[in-house]
């Protein structure tokens, strides 16, 4: 059964824009439920965990650079099917490939810069809430 728990990130691009409580309302007014929320400047080393999957990827230095530019605001969503329903709402990962009225669509500037992370499974939704979060029930 999917799970009900999931994990996003408003990035440095959408918080430091003053975007992150029109994000939250946006994904509140879909149903999600905040369970944990915090806001802070992601060190390098905690930037290059956070994305460990990529780090053989040719954008690996630009995401962590970008992910470690300025603050970030890591919360833990609830909602029924909460990965799927997240992913759906935040859009492609290209923001001109993504679907109208998508988080992406509506705040994202660019693929690198795309306002908004959201775990791809609730396996990674476990480990990246636990990441942030690590004394939420
Ligand atoms: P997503 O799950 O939609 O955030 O996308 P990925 O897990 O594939 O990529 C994670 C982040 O790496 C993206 F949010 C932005 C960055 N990225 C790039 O900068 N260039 C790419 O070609 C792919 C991803």
């Amino acid at each position: 059964m999917a799970g009900t728990r999931t994990l996003t990130i408003i990035k440095p691009d959408a918080f430091g824009a003053g975007k992150a409580g029109k994000i939250i309302a946006h994904l509140e007014a879909q149903g999600f439920v905040l369970k944990a929320a915090r806001v802070m400047h992601l060190t390098t080393a905690q930037a290059g965990t956070f994305y460990e999957v990529h780090k053989e990827r040719g954008f690996f230095g630009e995401l962590v650079e970008f992910m470690t530019s300025g603050p970030c605001m890591p919360m833990v969503l609830d909602k029924a099917n909460a990965v799927a329903e997240l992913r759906d709402a935040i859009g492609k990962t290209d923001p001109a490939e993504a679907a109208e009225g998508t988080v992406r669509k509506l705040y994202a500037e660019s693929k690198g810069r795309n306002a908004i992370h959201a775990s791809d499974s609730d396996e990674a939704a476990a480990v990246e809430a636990a990441f942030f979060f690590p004394d939420l029930a």
